[in-house]
């Protein structure tokens, strides 16, 4: 797992409040982005590998004791037949919020499928497959924290305005890469799309 930075260090020492859940270590690198959300977002957190298939009586264990433990919300990533999510939301009333991975093999339409077809009166919260499902997934945390806490609902209407922001930057770089290309020496207005896609490209956020 990555070495945690001082401020990571410090939130931890807090209660936590979201637990992230992965079926293996080999999910990290995805899972790594809800980590580095909650962390942006200032919410105290805990990452564990449980697996529903290999370590269930741990898995069970950590279930039953969560909300005991204080946390609110639990985020479950895990691969290939992904049942980590719905063996944990089978023993707690907290919101449980699935994370499908692409562990290979049919590309994580199997992880999603095994996540977020539970059965009626288990509900598991999916979200999209990989490193966008779990960003997703700790702003959904967030979103449900922030139900009774105004500090976090603020750093949320931060983190909209902040994407606001960054589109209108992208768009105003786009422009601009359209006016350079309309050069008098060119004599023409017309973008060229190879050359865009590059500009627009270099710019992605995540
Ligand atoms: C799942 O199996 C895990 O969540 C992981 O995505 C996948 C493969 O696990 P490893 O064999 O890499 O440990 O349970």
């Amino acid at each position: 797992m990555k070495r945690i930075s001082k401020g990571e260090e410090e939130m931890a020492a807090e209660r936590p409040l979201v637990a992230i859940l992965m079926g293996s270590d080999s999910d990290w690198p995805v899972m790594a982005a809800a980590v580095e959300r909650l962390v942006e977002l200032g919410i105290p957190h805990q990452a564990h590998v449980l697996s529903a298939h290999r370590s269930p009586e741990n898995t069970g264990r950590f279930a039953r004791s969560a909300r005991a433990k204080g946390y609110r919300v639990l985020i479950c990533g895990a691969g290939a037949a992904a049942h980590l999510a719905g063996a944990v939301a089978a023993q707690t009333t907290l919101p449980v919020l699935g994370v499908p991975l692409d562990s290979g093999g049919l590309g994580g339409l199997d992880a999603l499928l095994a996540t977020v077809q539970m059965p009626a009166g288990v509900p598991v919260a999916t979200l999209a497959v990989g490193r966008a499902g779990a960003d997703n997934a700790a702003i959904l945390a967030a979103q449900i924290l922030a139900l009774g806490d105004a500090r976090i609902a603020g750093r949320l209407e931060e983190l909209k305005a902040a994407m606001s922001r960054g589109v209108e930057e992208k768009d105003q770089r786009l422009q601009e890469a359209r006016l350079a290309n309309r050069s008098p020496a060119v004599g023409t207005s017309r973008i060229r799309p190879a050359r865009a896609r590059a500009r627009v490209g270099r710019t992605k956020a995540r």
